[in-house]
């Protein structure tokens, strides 16, 4: 397979790059964070979706190489930006950088040193950096997840539930792991307001996370109507394409230099 053979030097080669989705209070519109996502502009192929070069980096072993570009790059871009800033400006506290870590990156024995060199090598603060990670990271293998959350949690960086609601959850798993965050899967989202499932669901994981003072991100957001249904159940953060589909770089920075 031609993406397998190539995976390995995509970055090298200058094709990895990552762009950025803002996330937003949905009430007032305030950006409070950006989800980095990756992408792959393969020279024959085109756009390759992380969705299938994930799992074959994963596959392939080379996920902890891949992670750590991400993280990286995603560090020293954020960094850059707010050491341009103006000095001790007033306003809101700098937005959330969101990364997405996949689970077999999350589980190999040190990723929190990982993390840890990344934020040092870069200067970004710790506390800013939220991970994403799915609920298998968590249940894959309990004791390691315990150990690297526990590390994780020591250096300052928050942990979000990715895809909340699309996994094994549970009150005691989430008692269990402390996390920050919770992001509601887009799949629920889109039948917000069609089927009444979605609604009770939604309305539930708020409940939970309102119990457990931890963040709640409504992803995949379309409409006004999904917004406006959110607000009304009391979801404070959104993403999706109502607001800002990912921006490039130059985008990110100008937004925020704006905002600094
Ligand atoms: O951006 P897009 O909708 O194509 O993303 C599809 C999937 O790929 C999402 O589940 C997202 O979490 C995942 N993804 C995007 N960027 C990264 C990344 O940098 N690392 C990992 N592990 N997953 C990512
Ligand atoms: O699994 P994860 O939440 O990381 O996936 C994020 C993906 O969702 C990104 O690839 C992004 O492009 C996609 N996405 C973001 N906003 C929307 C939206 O409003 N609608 C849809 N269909 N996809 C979205
Ligand atoms: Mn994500
Ligand atoms: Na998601």
């Amino acid at each position: 397979l031609q993406i397998e053979g190539d995976l390995p030097q995509a970055a090298r080669r200058g094709q990895l790059r990552l762009v950025y989705q803002p996330i937003v209070d949905l009430q007032t519109g305030e950006i409070g964070g950006y989800e980095a996502l990756l992408r792959w502009q393969h020279p024959q192929l085109g756009a390759v979706p992380p969705c299938e070069f994930v799992p074959l980096a994963e596959e392939l072993e080379i996920i902890t190489e891949l992670g750590a570009f991400v993280l990286e790059e995603a560090c020293r871009t954020f960094q850059m930006a707010s050491s341009c800033g103006p000095e001790g400006a007033e306003g809101a506290a700098p937005p959330a950088l969101q990364v997405n870590v996949s689970t077999r990156q999350f589980l190999r024995p040190g990723f929190a040193r990982t993390v840890q060199r990344i934020l040092v090598r870069t200067g970004f603060p710790a506390g800013r950096l939220h991970l994403e990670i799915t609920e298998s990271a968590l249940i894959v293998d309990l004791d390691e997840a315990a150990r690297t959350l526990t590390e994780l949690r020591a250096l300052g960086v928050r942990i979000h539930i990715d895809d909340f609601g699309t996994g094994h959850s549970s009150l005691a798993f989430l008692h269990r792991f402390p996390v920050d965050g919770l992001k509601v899967d887009r799949a629920f989202i889109a039948r917000l307001g069609e089927d009444a499932v979605s609604a009770k669901l939604v309305e539930t994981v708020l409940l939970l996370a309102r119990t457990l003072d931890v963040d709640v991100i409504a992803e995949g957001i379309e409409t006004r109507v999904q917004r406006d249904h959110l607000i009304r159940l009391g979801c404070r953060w959104g993403q999706g394409y109502l607001f800002s589909r990912p921006l490039e770089v130059a985008d990110t920075l100008a937004l925020l230099h704006a905002s600094s």
